[in-house]
């Protein structure tokens, strides 16, 4: 079976790939953008993603939405976390926690699954951040995440170590329980 990612980034493919293929899955990407609108929740943000795009695209297909919520700032960059990335990047994330000894932090996910209708599926893990980049695997933020019970950074972990303990693989497992029972 073959499933659509819509996504512009690499490196959620690489793990929703690392995830699904063994399964027999295989995910094709294909980079469609299309409005992230501003909302509270990620959920929201993938609800609107996914039902803007099924009126533009044929077949099934999902969407990922994901942020990191900083608990010395108030769950801040959350849903603005690709902004932020964009813009302040790691280094600028570091020094707005420069004073914080709160180092507390998590990830989440939510995949919205289309076909005539949205499913969706959620994942969150704790951590902290660190006090300086670690790490050259992965992408985004992950150099400065370390998940809650590890010493490594996410970007000091393979992509299989990663999806074990990770918002995404968290989201993705339930995603494929669902596939398994519901695939249409
Ligand atoms: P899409 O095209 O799928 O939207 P994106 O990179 O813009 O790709 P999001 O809108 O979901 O992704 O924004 C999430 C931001 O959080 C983005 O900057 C990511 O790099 C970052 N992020 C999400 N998941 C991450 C992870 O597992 N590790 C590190 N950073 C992550």
């Amino acid at each position: 079976m073959e499933i659509t990612f819509i996504t512009s980034n690499a490196g959620k493919v690489r793990e929703a790939a690392n995830y699904l293929e063994p399964l027999g899955v295989r995910v094709v990407q294909r980079h469609v953008p299309y409005p992230e609108i501003q909302a509270d929740t990620l959920e929201e943000v993938a609800r609107y993603g996914v039902e803007w795009l099924s009126r533009r695209i044929d077949g099934n297909f999902f969407i990922e939405d994901s942020g990191l919520f900083i608990n010395a700032l108030s769950g801040f960059p959350g849903v603005y976390s690709a902004y932020v990335y964009r813009t302040v990047g790691l280094k600028g994330v570091l020094k707005l926690m420069e004073d914080s000894d709160d180092r507390r932090a998590s990830f989440r996910s939510v995949i919205a699954y289309w076909d005539g209708e949205p499913h969706v599926f959620k994942g969150e893990v704790r951590g902290e951040i660190t006090r300086e980049l670690r790490g050259s695997g992965g992408f985004g933020f992950d150099p400065i995440f370390k998940p809650e019970g590890f010493s490594k950074t996410f970007a000091e972990m393979s992509v299989e170590e990663k999806n074990r303990v990770s918002h995404r693989g968290a989201a993705l497992r339930l995603f494929c329980r669902w596939l398994k029972e519901n695939l249409k």
